[in-house]
């Protein structure tokens, strides 16, 4: 039980939900140590949604809306981080949604499509015979992905990936969209468009944008995509996150 008034109550919850998808048994325990890693580098962040993960957010659902086949790729820690967000995504940017595992075992599959189903989701691609297609040059279980999904997808969305499947998904043609709290990491260095957020951020944000830019001409929608560059915006946030522990250091940390 975490008392209501813990000072670090919210971040707390987070990883209950992530606990309780590990006892469920969806989540597996490197999913829990992943999440650790990305907690230290939200730290470094200062916990919030940074000024470039909204122009990358808001760059990234422009590339939704506009994809012709869409798709939100799903693992274990989204699956207990933001479900509801992720069907709300797929709804709002008629995005399919799939289930892919690096460590993919069929019971894995079939709980997270579960946890999916439950949160609203009609359709679950990628699970068991579904998964008959193959990523050329990947090797991790990653590469076994639906042909009515990922396979055929011009815009896959991947929030915590691993750098792999991202490059060889970048030498298919593929246009890719991942979160990843790590700015440093091969998926972040490889991705079209990479939102360093917390994924419990980034997604509700994204839902929030995708009702509002819908709005906006296809011609609009394509120039943010276009405008956006995924380079400058990593080193925009590593200037931030280096500026902000200068300043810290210089204030001091002491409580
Ligand atoms: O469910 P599976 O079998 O597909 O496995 C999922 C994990 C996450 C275990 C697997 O994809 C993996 O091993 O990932 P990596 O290579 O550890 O990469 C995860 C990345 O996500 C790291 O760079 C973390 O910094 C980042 N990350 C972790 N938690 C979050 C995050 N980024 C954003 N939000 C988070 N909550």
């Amino acid at each position: 039980m975490i008392p209501p008034n813990h000072p670090r109550r919210e971040s707390l919850l987070v990883r209950e939900r992530l606990v309780e998808g590990f006892r469920e048994g969806y989540v597996v325990p490197q999913g829990l140590i992943a999440h650790g890693r990305g907690e230290c580098f939200d730290y470094l962040l200062g916990e919030a949604t940074v000024e470039e993960a909204w122009e990358a957010e808001r760059a990234a659902v422009a590339a939704l809306l506009t994809a012709k086949r869409p798709v939100i790729s799903v693992n274990g820690n989204v699956a207990a981080l933001v479900p509801e967000g992720v069907v709300q995504l797929a709804r709002a940017t008629g995005a399919a949604v799939e289930v892919n595992l690096f460590y993919r075992t069929r019971e894995r599959e079939e709980l997270i499509a579960e946890v999916l189903r439950r949160h609203g989701a009609e359709e679950v691609l990628g699970v068991g015979d579904d998964a008959s297609c193959t990523i050329p040059e990947l090797f991790s279980e990653r590469r076994r992905v639906s042909c009515r999904g990922i396979y055929v997808a011009d815009v896959v969305f991947v929030p915590l990936e691993d750098g792999d499947r991202t490059e060889a998904l970048r030498k298919m043609g593929k246009f890719v969209i991942a979160v990843d709290l790590n700015p440093l990491s091969r998926t972040a260095r490889a991705a079209s468009i990479t939102i360093v957020d917390n994924v419990v951020r980034a997604v509700p944000n994204m839902v929030k944008l995708a009702e509002e830019l819908k709005a906006l001409p296809r011609e609009e929608l394509e120039a943010i995509v276009k405008r956006f560059n995924n380079d400058e915006n990593l080193r925009r946030v590593l200037r931030r996150i280096s500026q902000r522990l200068v300043e810290l250091a210089e204030r001091g940390v002491a409580l």
